[in-house]
């Protein structure tokens, strides 16, 4: 099989790309490892920046999330007991955010793929890169207990933080930065009623908690908990115990309970892969950065990579140019920098840092009340929640 882009992974970057792709009329094929099921049933993120729903709205997958999706115009913050409004519409000229989980996105955009008549192939296994360092590169993969070879132009890796691409990046070309959170995210979907309409970030001395949600009947809900903590060990009663803790008395009086649809325990970590291209292979998502999930920034990094590549490889096609392909690493790196300083300050004034003493948790109150007591820092928190425009800094 020939294809201009092998894209490796059929996770909201790898769909999103295929789709960009094949708007601009550019052959691509996706090799996924796992079943779309199975893809479909992993619960992630739930808030979309208008940068990503703006890219929804080009590729024309765009009628569900704005018949369903649920528009944010402001989300608390609960410290000290008190809860205080980020006015995320009055703050950055009007710019919300939109609630559609991962899910529903990833549905869409597999719908839509399927109905493009372009090549996915699910339960891709021992998928292997090859010859990107040169003018042809190869993939190869089992499928049916049959060996396969794509030949392409380009390899986008778009296949997750445990994915094969990065791992066969020669490692005397590539840079890793990482910091592990001592604590990870403990996760529960319920179709109870959010307690609140718009988002809960909370600061306990329990620990952070999250109150979000996927619809008015539907919610999803974090604690944070120690990294040793097994999620069997938690029942949901324990759980909604726990959460009815680190809320204020009108929120804990106000919460619904119901059994859990799911329940898992997220790591929390940051981590940058550079460069981001390697000769004719491209990583994208989460294949090159991972951001603690705070900022809720994850996906919509996915997105704007795909975007950049997409232009990128749109640019030498259709004008014989490399200079978008040569940029792509520089540009987007310096996005995801952006993105990877605000979810690793969020997460460091919200969470718990037992280790680190009093004096810390001193400091973290201080810093939230003197921002939520200034303009200019409830505005910081907001324009970068909404997320910065993609032309930001040039
Ligand atoms: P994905 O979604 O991991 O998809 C990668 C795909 O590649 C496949 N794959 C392979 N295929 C073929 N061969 C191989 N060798 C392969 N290895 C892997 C995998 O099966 C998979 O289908 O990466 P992608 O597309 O880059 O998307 C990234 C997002 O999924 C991720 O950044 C977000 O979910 C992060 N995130 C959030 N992001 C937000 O923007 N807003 C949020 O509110 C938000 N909340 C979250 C989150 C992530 C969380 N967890 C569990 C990590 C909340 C949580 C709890
Ligand atoms: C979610 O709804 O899953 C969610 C929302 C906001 C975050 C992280 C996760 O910051």
């Amino acid at each position: 099989m020939r294809t201009q882009v092998a894209i490796i992974g059929a996770g909201p970057s790898g769909l999103l790309l295929g789709q960009l792709l094949h708007k601009a009329g550019i052959d691509n094929v996706i090799l996924e490892r796992q079943t779309g099921d199975y893809v479909l049933g992993r619960i992630r993120a739930g808030v979309l920046e208008q940068v990503t729903t703006d890219l929804m709205d080009e590729v024309g997958v765009n009628e569900r999330m704005h018949k369903e999706g649920l528009v944010h115009g402001g989300f608390d913050m609960l410290f000290n007991g008190q809860r205080h409004r980020i006015d995320l519409q009055g703050l950055t000229g009007g710019k919300s955010v939109m609630v559609y989980g991962q899910t529903e996105l990833t549905r869409d955009l597999m719908e839509a793929r399927a109905k493009s008549g372009r090549t996915t192939v699910y339960e891709a296994a021992n998928v292997q890169v090859h010859d990107f360092d040169t003018q042809r590169p190869r993939v190869t993969y089992e499928k049916d207990g049959q060996t396969h070879t794509l030949e392409c132009d380009f390899i986008a890796g778009c296949d997750g933080f445990h994915g094969v691409c990065r791992a066969s990046a020669p490692r005397s070309a590539i840079r890793e930065f990482e910091k592990v959170y001592p604590f990870g995210w403990l996760g529960l979907l319920s179709d109870t009623p959010p307690v609140h309409h718009e988002l809960i970030y909370v600061r306990s001395e329990r620990g952070f908690a999250l109150c979000s949600q996927r619809s008015h009947t539907r919610s999803r809900y974090y604690l944070q908990v120690p990294l040793t903590d097994k999620v069997e060990a938690w029942s949901d009663d324990a759980f909604w115990n726990e959460l009815r803790l680190r809320l204020d008395p009108e929120a804990a009086e106000k919460l619904v309970t119901g059994p859990s649809l799911e329940k898992s325990i997220a790591p929390l970590r940051s981590f940058v892969t550079e460069p981001l291209r390697f000769g004719r292979m491209f990583l994208a998502g989460d294949a090159g950065h991972i951001v603690p999930p705070t900022g809720a920034k994850g996906l919509n990094l996915a997105a704007t990579d795909v975007k950049y590549l997409s232009n990128a490889l749109i640019e030498y096609y259709q004008e014989r140019s490399e200079a978008g392909i040569d940029g792509y690493s520089e540009r987007c790196l310096a996005r995801i920098w952006r993105a990877e300083r605000f979810s690793w300050w969020f997460t460091g004034i919200m969470h718990n840092f037992p280790e680190d003493g009093p004096i810390v948790a001193k400091l973290q109150q201080a810093e939230l009340d003197y921002l939520i007591n200034s303009e200019a820092g409830q505005r910081t928190i907001a324009e970068n929640y909404v997320g910065l425009p993609l032309d930001f800094g040039g």
